[in-house]
């Protein structure tokens, strides 16, 4: 596959209301995205980096910078295979999964575009081209929703969760904050008892391992990512004892698993029984296969974790977790429940279950008046 052109998108588009993690407040959901014009048609990417750094070290516009002036330039020209991402040497991408990922994503889009493939099947096949194996049967038509709730006081966190539960999500992902824990998962499990709680701190727990067994008694079924990304050891404290305990509840790293390593890390310590495979945080959709595929080998349950992304970045993700090792359920909401306005198609839900897309490639094309009217900035290189 030959690359002709890139051009990079930098776009702002406005959210129905606030995201609040002990991270930091977004906004407006400012985001990039790549565009690859190749011989064998068009592909489209994107950067799940947040409009600021807080989450990991990748923002929306420095991604856009690097992708625009770097990752895109030295694409133009190139012969790409979306299976062995290889770029020049200083790769303008190393230590930036986010970017990295983008660029992989509009590659394999325009690669499975133009064989007419979906990305679910495709990831179902694996690298090699199996004739006799019924797809069909392996990729799942539906999906279990779940969502994500930003952190708020206790009565307006139940009062989001109560109204997403009448949607028809049965899987709700709380984000919490130390002393903002217990009150609130007893609220929310004795409002809706039924519902299949997670709790996400983004690492604001630094060592209290105490705090948390005492969530996992008030009902909750996973912790995420309670500790600093770098403290294997509380980690691994907080899973031997639930394990002491007989207590099920899983404990998913998110933050902590960036690079494979980091997950033979926290294999080798028992520090996770869990783990939210983000493609954006791996460095892209095939790193996030590979994980996916050590967690099932390992007995960790993998869930997949979103990124406020758009209907683009939500199909991938929906495609992602068609895979067996999924069995924790993950953010998968569509986009129209962060984004007010969205220029991609978005993946659709019925009953609590949202619609694995099976059109060619990884999404169907972008409005490109949207697009256009919420562009802050397009750079163009080749064609
Ligand atoms: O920690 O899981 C997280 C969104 C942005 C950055 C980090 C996280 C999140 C979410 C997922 O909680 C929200 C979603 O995309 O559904
Ligand atoms: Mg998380």
């Amino acid at each position: 596959m030959q690359i002709l052109a890139v051009d990079a998108y930098l776009i702002d588009l406005p959210l129905t209301e606030p995201f609040v993690a002990s991270h930091g407040t977004t906004t407006t959901r400012t985001v990039s995205f790549l565009r690859l014009t190749t011989d064998v048609g068009v592909g489209w990417g994107e950067c799940s980096a947040l409009p600021a750094a807080t989450y990991t070290a990748e923002s929306a516009a420095g991604s856009f910078r690097v992708l625009a002036e770097g990752g895109g330039p030295a694409l133009v020209g190139q012969s790409a295979d979306p299976l062995n991402l290889d770029l020049p040497d200083p790769d303008p991408l190393a230590n930036l999964p986010m970017a990295r990922s983008c660029v992989e994503m509009a590659l394999l889009d325009a690669a499975l575009k133009a064989t007419g493939q979906s990305l679910a099947h495709w990831l179902h096949r694996g690298t090699e081209t199996d004739g006799d194996l019924d797809l069909d049967q392996n990729v799942p038509a539906t999906l279990v929703a779940g969502v994500s709730v930003g952190l708020a006081s206790v009565r307006d966190t139940v009062d989001t969760c109560v109204g997403l539960a009448s949607e028809g999500y049965r899987r709700l992902k709380v984000k919490i904050e130390p002393g903002h824990d217990l009150a609130l998962v007893e609220q929310v499990v004795r409002h809706l008892p039924d519902a299949e709680l997670h709790v996400d701190a983004n690492g604001s727990f630094p060592g209290l391992v105490e705090p948390l067994l005492a969530l996992a008694d008030a009902g909750v079924a996973a912790i995420e990512q309670p500790f600093a990304p770098t403290d294997t050891g509380s980690a691994a404290a907080l899973v031997a004892s639930l394990q002491q305990a007989d207590n099920s509840v899983l404990v998913v790293a998110d933050e902590a698993v960036e690079r494979p390593e980091d997950a033979t890390r926290l294999l080798a310590a028992s520090a996770m029984t869990g783990l939210s495979i983000k493609p954006g945080r791996v460095g892209g959709i095939l790193a996030a296969r590979d994980l996916h595929d050590r967690c099932r080998t390992a007995g960790v349950v993998a869930t997949a974790g979103g990124m406020l992304e758009t209907g683009l970045g939500r199909h991938g993700l929906a495609a992602l977790a068609t895979l067996p090792g999924f069995t924790l359920t993950g953010d998968l909401s569509p986009a129209g429940r962060w984004l007010a306005v969205d220029p991609w198609p978005d993946l659709t839900m019925t009953d609590g279950q949202l619609v694995v897309p099976t059109g060619p490639g990884v999404c169907g094309p972008p409005d490109l008046d949207l697009l256009a009217a919420h562009t802050v900035e397009h750079v163009s290189v080749g064609g």
